[in-house]
């Protein structure tokens, strides 16, 4: 039976019945090509340098391909980790796409741009293998924001077809020592989410003993008593009690009852990867693992003959799949720095826009309407808009429901849309972001909060991998989303509440970067943000949000600021000064009574170089202010645009005016002298005219 012959009589059998082919045949198939490809690759595909990471899943195999063929529901999701190859067989994955992609070789998962045991499985009308990370631990809370994803479409939309889909999660025992872990445990169970946690525990990380993860090395054991989730465990290479318990574990997710956590233990029959010879194993040690083999077991369930058709049909598969990757050839070079943002061809998952959704009309002209607002009532308002207008919007952070936010950003929202569209979260940062990006690649679009910039640290892991997500997945995924949170000072300093340090997401590649100086920008910016299709960070400056300066009418419910365009707030002759956030009216105010263009960059990804090298070379003299550190701050990179591309227009040094590279102070008088005051900017501006 070929690997075609295999599938086609398998999707046969799942229409017929409705139901899973669920049988020994495919289960029996689907391990045996999972065992020769861990066979191609360690004796031929490595030695050869054709792959150079690899992963074996001996072991692990045979109760991961049932767990796969039991997800059947149309929006059921898996996210697995590196050893989930198995799990991706049953899920449907081309064999030439598996060993192609552990290849390098042209498209696959990502195009030769990621390790292929780090994969994603778009697999359209089909359940999805989420895109995972290489992060241990990182697949957790984004899976659960896919079971949240489930239960807001099924509850709040109204798509009954959501009722009995569930989210699975696969990691080894060491995964559960992880934050990530931990962080998505409390949200499936404090909000009883229809998403499996899968523990295969083969009682070592890399090299490290499972007592070293949990206290006497059984996760299980250890959560028996944890509220809210169903817990069970047993073996996970005896073909028929692995059966019983992943049917069990996934019935009572299905019926809607909550969590569980099913930890199967099996044999890690291989070496950590290719290169671990497992030294820190005794050799009787490594015996009793091979005597624990599933293979054998399953043989003799199915018996010899169906193992055997079954191993020559996988055996053929294997070889056919190896002859197509080979003849796949390497990706183009020139083609590596596509996708980092979208670029007009959509993802195949992920984000409101491969759902259906249609902008409604937006107008790049401000219509400004009534008093002036300021910048907390101007971003509510826009987000009250969005949310009245488009179900898939919902909002979420520490304290932003029933109190309205620690900064009254979203006061009122919860009471208006309810608490099911606005919702107070766990305090867990790495859970508010991961569950976002879950819930984005299931369709929604996530308005996630931190509640101060500093404290997005713990979630810097799941902003990194949703930036980079749509590039890794050469476009197959992506996770639009509006990041907000607050930045900078506010009357004092501090090291914890006062950071901007923007640079750090202008480093994550994949994110869009907002600053806004005022109400009507951050209007119109925060619009384009929820009306588009990548991830947004959105700083919210806190002494802008009720300075009088920011406040300007509202510009009208269509608004929308395009990302990269600057603003000049004043134009002149003599120096061109670049800047944004709390330091656009210092600037203007120092400029004051002089000629200068004061460009306000609105956006740092991307920033409007043309607006600032255009000036540049009128003026012939550039001043960068801004509040975050000098070492490496965005002001470095304006600085070296300048440099390189308008030398010889220059009549001055590019000059930078900046904190210094200290934490932000908390006394006001510390913190005065540490920020760039109206006094220091209106000094280096003579300083440079007169050079
Ligand atoms: C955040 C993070 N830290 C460290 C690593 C390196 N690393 C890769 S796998 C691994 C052990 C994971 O073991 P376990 O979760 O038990 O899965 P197993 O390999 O045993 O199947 C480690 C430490 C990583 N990939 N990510």
């Amino acid at each position: 039976m070929t690997d075609a012959r295999v599938r086609e009589r398998k999707s046969k059998s799942a229409k017929a019945s409705g139901e899973p082919d669920f049988s020994w045949e495919t289960i029996a198939y689907h391990v045996q090509v999972s065992r020769e490809l861990d066979r191609l690759e360690e004796e031929e595909l490595v030695p050869q340098r054709k792959i150079l990471y690899q992963f074996s899943a001996r072991g692990h195999d045979m109760a991961q391909v049932m767990l796969g063929l039991k997800l059947t529901h149309r929006h059921d999701a898996a996210c697995g980790y590196y050893r989930s190859r198995p799990l991706l067989l049953a899920l449907g994955v081309p064999v030439a796409d598996a060993l192609g992609s552990s290849m390098g070789r042209e498209g696959g998962y990502s195009d030769g741009r990621d390790i292929g045991a780090v994969f994603n499985y778009p697999n359209p009308g089909g359940t999805p293998a989420l895109p995972m990370c290489g992060g241990v631990g990182a697949q957790y809370t984004p899976t659960a924001g896919w079971a949240q994803a489930i239960v807001y479409n099924r509850d709040v939309l109204g798509h009954e077809a959501y009722t009995g889909a569930i989210a699975v999660v696969l990691g080894g025992d060491a995964s559960c020592a992880t934050n990530g872990f931990w962080s998505a445990l409390t949200i499936a169970t404090t909000q009883k989410l229809p998403m499996l946690f899968y523990v295969e525990d083969n009682q070592y990380g890399i090299s490290v003993p499972s007592s070293f993860q949990t206290p006497g090395g059984d996760i299980a054991a250890n959560l028996a008593s944890f509220s809210g989730l169903h817990v069970l465990s047993g073996d996970g290479t005896d073909p028929e009690a692995a059966a019983r318990l992943i049917g069990e574990a996934m019935a009572h997710v299905r019926a809607g009852q909550g969590p569980a956590l099913l930890r199967l233990t099996v044999p890690r029959l291989q070496g950590h990867s290719y290169q671990d010879t497992q030294t820190y194993k005794s050799d009787d040690f490594v015996a009793s693992e091979w005597a624990r083999d599933p293979l054998p077991r399953l043989k003799a369930l199915v018996g010899e003959k169906l193992w055997a058709e079954t191993g020559e049909a996988a055996r053929a598969a294997v070889a056919e799949a190896r002859a197509e990757a080979e003849a796949r050839g390497i990706s183009d070079p020139e083609r590596v720095t596509s996708h980092v943002f979208f670029d007009g061809e959509m993802q195949q998952r992920g984000g409101q826009w491969t759902k259906g959704y249609k902008a409604p009309h937006s107008t790049e002209t401000a219509r400004p309407e009534g008093q002036r607002i300021n910048m907390v009532t101007a971003i509510r308002r826009t987000l009250d808009h969005e949310l009245e207008i488009n179900g898939r919007v919902l909002l979420f952070g520490e304290d932003i429901g029933a109190k309205g936010g620690v900064h009254a950003v979203t006061l009122g929202l919860q009471e208006k849309h309810g608490p099911e569209r606005v919702f107070d979260t766990s305090l867990s940062e790495e859970g508010i972001v991961g569950r976002a990006v879950g819930m984005a690649l299931a369709g929604l679009m996530p308005v996630p909060e931190i509640q101060f910039r500093k404290y997005a640290e713990p979630a810097l892991e799941q902003i990194n991998d949703c930036g980079t997500m749509r590039w890794r997945t050469n476009n197959r995924f992506a996770a639009p989303m509006v990041l907000r949170m607050p930045v900078g000072f506010f009357k004092c300093g501090d090291p914890w509440h006062s950071q901007t340090n923007e640079v750090q997401f202008v480093h994550n590649p994949g994110w869009l970067v907002a600053a806004p100086s005022n109400a009507e920008d951050a209007v119109g910016l925060l619009r384009s943000a929820l009306r588009g299709n990548d991830p947004i960070v959105f700083f919210e400056h806190r002494a802008m949000l009720d300075d009088a300066w920011a406040r300007r009418p509202y510009p009208g419910d269509d608004y929308v600021l395009p990302f990269g365009r600057a603003k000049k707030v004043r134009e002149g002759r003599d120096i061109t000064i670049i800047t944004w956030g709390a330091m656009v009216p210092r600037c203007e105010a120092a400029a004051e009574g002089l000629s200068a263009d004061v460009i306000d960059l609105r956006t740092l990804v991307p920033w409007d170089r043309e607006m600032v090298l255009e000036s540049v070379r009128r003026t012939r003299r550039c001043l960068i202010v801004h509040e975050d550190l000098r070492s490496g701050g965005f002001g470095a990179e304006i600085a070296a645009v300048v440099a390189d591309e308008a030398f010889l227009d220059l009549d001055a040094p590019v000059s930078r005016l900046t904190m210094p590279d200290i934490p932000s102070p908390h006394n006001p008088v510390l913190l005065d002298w540490a920020v760039p005051s109206v006094a220091a900017i209106r000094a280096r501006i003579e300083e440079l005219v007169g050079f």
